[in-house]
């Protein structure tokens, strides 16, 4: 069975590329809700309404582990999702990110860039004062990156003046933090910039990686990786706009996606 890997749009992207870069033996299927996105911006209780309804489309399809990509989704869903699917690994991309913070973070100052409703749900300050107890966390909503990201604007002086405007109050002075952590899927792809603007000093990070790594122990220790040297497939999903999916995807995996191939499914 693949693993499947669900997201609100196109962000999650960047945790499906860790994921087969870590398992390429794992085949994948993803969903992009693209027609109910942004779920940065949405309640608990609605984001927590899509992604149950979405993953149940993704479990309709058999499955052997979800994956929640999306960062608003791990903050708001995850326990309603397990309780849904009991027997079924599900894993989310925040205790992953909060610890490679927590181990990246040199004296435990960390900004956490996130949607506005991963902030609020808190998750991130308490997850990473779970391992690291006398870290200072501060929580920062940053819209405008996920629009910013969407239409390219990775490098450049837009990019660099939201970058700034964000960042600064909390990077510049004796009191500067030393870590910044992406927890939203879409920020990854401003990473060179993160660097450039802060300094050899402040470690950046995301939870792509360790999410891969946490899935790869996970599917070890319920024995479910795949062994065989069958075919590898990876569908791509979406509820709207397969055209969009397609062409922003390139700011998010160095592989072309042809739109032909990402099927439109309705949950409604
Ligand atoms: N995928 C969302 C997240 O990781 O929080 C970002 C996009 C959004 O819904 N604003």
């Amino acid at each position: 069975l693949p693993i499947g890997i669900f997201d609100s749009g196109v962000g999650g992207l960047t945790v499906l590329k860790a994921v087969r870069d870590r398992l390429p033996r794992e085949s994948l299927i993803y969903l992009g809700d693209t027609a109910r996105l942004p779920y940065g911006t949405k309640s608990a209780q609605t984001v927590a309404a899509y992604a149950l309804e979405a993953s149940r489309r993704l479990v309709s399809y058999g499955i052997k582990l979800l994956l929640v990509a999306d960062n608003t989704s791990s903050a708001h869903a995850l326990d309603a999702l397990r309780a849904e699917f009991p027997g079924l690994p599900v894993v989310g991309v925040v205790e992953p990110g909060a610890a490679a913070a927590a181990a990246a973070s040199a004296r435990g100052r960390i900004v956490v860039a996130a949607s506005e409703s991963t902030v609020q749900a808190g998750v991130y300050p308490r997850a990473i004062l779970h391992s690291r107890p006398n870290a200072r966390v501060t929580a920062l909503p940053c819209p405008l990156f996920v629009a910013m990201v969407e239409e390219g604007l990775t490098e450049g002086p837009i990019a660099e003046q939201i970058a700034r405007h964000y960042l600064d109050p909390l990077f510049t002075g004796p009191d500067a933090a030393d870590c910044l952590l992406s927890g939203c899927t879409h920020f990854p792809a401003l990473a060179p910039l993160f660097h450039r603007l802060l300094g050899p000093e402040v470690a950046v990070v995301d939870s792509a990686t360790t999410t891969a790594m946490v899935v790869e122990d996970l599917l070890a220790l319920r024995h479910l990786a795949n062994r065989g040297d069958g075919p590898v497939t990876l569908r791509t999903l979406v509820t709207d706009a397969p055209e969009r999916f397609a062409r922003v995807a390139r700011v998010f995996v160095p592989w072309t996606i042809d739109p032909a191939e990402v099927e439109l499914v309705d949950l409604g």
